[in-house]
């Protein structure tokens, strides 16, 4: 069997990858040369733990193939970016221009599959736009949406292990996906209809922002209410049929921060909560900017000279080198753009340097600093002390649990 992924990204190149360890004599294209060149070296272009040495057997096995243009093959993949436009609305477009680049080696008998998040609707549209230009292609090729819901950092494991949701365009394309699927996946295939698959995968996103904006509403109750969120966080946990999650500074990341806006952009009527809980999220943000320009501002006043200020993390989530779509990065970047005047020592334990910023070492930031800000909840800070009378500690994601 011959696959062709287009799209060699932080989906589709572990997915050609763990697919090719199967029996599958896999095609990765990329519209980017440079990426294709390093994957044709061994070399990894992303981040990903274990994956750097199954790329080097790949390529030695010669199981995997990088180029700019497809190959004729037996099942073409889309695992392409859906980014937003302007005003949230989805932009299909990298979707449309793969299906158009794999149209004219489509034969009979092929598997058509999009794994790309996309708003409910697509999968039809792209069977139109094939059968457009095909039309002797009607009934005679498979179709179907496969989300993937990896969780970046734990991809090898996720993507064999996870449970699938497969929708076809008719019974017959989910049953070829599915057989697809079932030569590298041990988890559950679920077979649906392709609508339902792609309202699964925005709904799975929808519901983490949704538990999360509940946390970050938590949160700036308390502060007002004077109450300590995670201990009460951790108290209603203690019911058998609760289960709040952590608030943050904001929700990053390339997933849960978009694919809401999917819903909400076609379903403004409807999706109040969705919607609402994006606004707070990113509201969240914003007050945690507040809160640190406050207490700078406040020191300045009582000391009469300005803080040195720690800000510690810029990953979009705990323990990854992320930067992406990072809250805590653009509430770091906003505030040295305010307060010029201010010496902030910028701390991210996973990175040893950054364009915009000098990357301070976690203790000697501690040290040095009269305001320490925690913004992603980094194991190393877990190693500092918990209280200090010459500091203020604002604590934006769980680090000081007392
Ligand atoms: N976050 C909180 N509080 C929490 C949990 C997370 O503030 O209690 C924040 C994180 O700090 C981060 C953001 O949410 O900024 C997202 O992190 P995450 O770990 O929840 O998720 P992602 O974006 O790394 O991956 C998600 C996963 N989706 C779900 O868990 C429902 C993953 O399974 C999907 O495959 C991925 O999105 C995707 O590609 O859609």
């Amino acid at each position: 069997m011959k696959a062709c992924f287009m799209g060699l990204g932080y989906i589709g190149l572990p997915t050609a990858i763990i697919s090719s360890q199967h029996g599958i004599n896999v095609c990765g294209v990329d519209i980017n040369p440079k990426v294709v060149e390093k994957t044709n070296k061994g070399e990894l272009h992303i981040v990903e733990p274990g994956l750097q040495d199954l790329l080097k057997k790949a390529v030695d096995s010669k199981s995997l193939v990088a180029s700019t243009t497809p190959f004729e093959s037996d099942v073409y993949l889309i695992v392409v970016p859906t980014p937003f436009k302007a005003k949230h609305e989805p932009d299909i477009s990298y979707v449309e221009s793969a299906t158009k680049a794999v149209i004219p080696l489509l034969k009979e008998g092929d598997l058509f599959i999009i794994e790309s998040t996309s708003p409910v609707g697509t999968t039809e549209k792209m069977a139109e736009l094939i059968f457009a230009e095909r039309p002797e292609l009607k009934g005679r090729i498979h179709i179907a949406y496969c989300p993937e819901r990896v969780l970046p950092g734990n991809v090898i494991f996720e993507l064999v292990n996870n449970d699938r949701v497969i929708g076809g365009i008719d019974d017959a394309s989910a049953d070829a996906a599915a057989e697809f699927y079932g030569k590298f996946v041990t988890g559950q295939l679920h077979k649906t209809n392709c609508r339902t698959a792609e309202m699964c995968k925005l709904v799975e996103n929808s519901s983490r922002d949704v538990q999360i904006a509940f946390a970050n509403e938590l949160s700036m109750i308390c502060e007002k209410a004077g109450i300590n969120v995670w201990e009460l966080i951790s108290l209603a946990n203690k019911h058998p049929r609760v289960n709040i999650l952590q608030p943050g500074c904001g929700v990053g990341g390339h997933c849960i921060a978009v694919d809401p806006y999917f819903i909400s952009s076609a379903f403004p009527n409807e999706a109040k909560i969705i919607a609402q809980a994006r606004s707070i999220n990113n509201y969240k943000s914003e007050w945690c900017v507040e809160k640190a320009k406050n207490a700078i501002l406040s020191f300045e006043l009582e000391n009469g000279k300005k803080p040195q200020v720690a800000l510690m993390g810029l990953a979009f989530k705990p323990n990854i080198d992320d930067l992406r779509e990072s809250p805590a990065m653009k509430i770091a970047k906003y505030l040295v753009a305010e307060m010029p005047d201010v010496k902030f020592n910028i701390v991210e334990p996973n990175i040893s340097s950054h364009p915009d910023f000098d990357i301070v070492d976690f203790q000697t930031a501690f040290e040095q600093s009269d305001i320490v800000v925690y913004l992603t909840a980094h194991k190393q800070f877990f190693t500092l002390p918990q209280e200090a009378n010459d500091k203020l500690i604002l604590d934006f994601c769980g680090v000081i649990k007392k």
